[in-house]
């Protein structure tokens, strides 16, 4: 057994819609331990990092735009294959069509052409988690 750490991020819709404390609560309910957590603005320099492998894509200026709009919250959190519970909690990248029990699910919802404003991020494998962590968490 291993006990992994991911990096989630809260985005500004999340934080906007004051649902910080919803969904930092969902993911202690189901069992994961807060090791961090800090309310800020993220630069353009840590999102080219972060999303530099949609870097080309034509959401990339739009994604990086709507990040910056507003506070974020980032947070790392701890437990055995806690990135693989973090996105199922999190549901499906489009909020519209994530099941109902997740995060997107539940709270969020189409807002136009907006599939980025899908209220949190968290890491897809354990290098991403290392690396995002260094950058958020640095
Ligand atoms: P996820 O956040 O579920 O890991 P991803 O890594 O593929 O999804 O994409 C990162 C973010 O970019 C995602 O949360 C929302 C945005 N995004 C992805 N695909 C998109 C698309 N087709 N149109 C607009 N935004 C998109
Ligand atoms: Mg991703």
């Amino acid at each position: 057994m291993s006990i992994e750490r991911t990096l989630v991020l809260i985005k500004p819709d999340g934080v906007s819609r004051s649902l910080t404390g919803s969904i930092l609560g969902r993911v202690e309910a189901k069992g994961y331990n807060l090791v961090d957590v800090k309310l800020m603005n993220a630069t353009r320099g840590q999102l080219e990092q972060h999303y530099e492998e949609h870097i080309g894509k034509p959401f990339y200026e739009p994604l990086v735009e709507f990040m910056l709009s507003g506070p974020i919250v980032a947070a790392i959190f701890e437990g055995e294959r806690v990135i693989e519970g973090f996105r199922s909690l999190a549901g499906s990248t489009e909020p519209t069509a994530a099941a109902p029990g997740t995060i997107r699910g539940d709270l969020g919802r189409d807002w136009g052409l907006k599939v980025q404003q899908n209220l949190v991020h968290g890491s897809d494998s354990t290098e991403s988690s290392e690396r995002e962590i260094g950058i958020w968490f640095s």
